[in-house]
């Protein structure tokens, strides 16, 4: 009876998906933003989370535990050329910038280059960072629908918005991306 249970809610929930879908579509183009902040440790001389995928128009905040300065480096995966460089990082002390360009990038730590990691900036709305919102992602917001940090089914990159619950802004965001890739 359970697995019943859970199958109507999520068809309950794809219903109100799709209704959203109709809905931005049959609506003037509104502003869709979404404008998380997402941290990033430095610390024990790595950058924790390693690897992320944020959305167009978020802020990543690093956070410099270790005694030492970092210096940030960002090299675009596509050809390898320089996207930006960071202000020194002072040890306990933080940095932050926005990503407004959906862009792969890898980052180093200017004076300890074997400290690396990796940033996917997508669309709001995709999830799965295959860099195209279908229906694959609408199903993966309809599985953590309802969830917050902590929940067995909770899924931070279908918290869209970045306020620590998969709800029904969520959906409006995805759904006003619904169809949208790039290369
Ligand atoms: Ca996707
Ligand atoms: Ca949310």
């Amino acid at each position: 009876m359970a697995s019943k249970t859970s199958t109507y809610r999520h068809q309950a929930i794809i219903m109100i998906l799709v209704f959203t879908l109709a809905l931005s579509m049959s609506s003037t183009r509104a502003q869709k933003v979404s404008a998380s902040t997402v941290p990033v440790v430095l610390s024990n001389f790595a950058f924790v989370p390693q690897n992320l995928t944020i959305y167009q128009g978020d802020t990543i905040l690093w956070n410099n535990t270790d005694p030492v300065i970092y210096t940030l480096w960002f090299v675009r995966v596509s050809d390898g050329s320089t996207y930006m460089i960071s202000e020194p990082i002072l040890p306990t002390e933080t940095w932050a910038t926005g990503f407004s360009e959906l862009i792969e990038l890898q980052y180093f730590d200017f004076n300890r280059l074997w400290i690396t990691g990796w940033i996917l900036v997508t669309i709001p709305g995709d999830i799965n960072g295959d860099k195209k919102v279908n229906i694959l992602d609408a199903i993966m917001l309809a599985n953590a629908f309802a969830s917050r940090p902590g929940d067995l089914n909770w899924n931070p990159d279908a918290d869209i918005n970045g306020d620590n619950v998969v709800n029904i802004l969520d959906a409006i965001l995805l759904a006003g991306h619904f169809g949208e890739s790039w290369p």
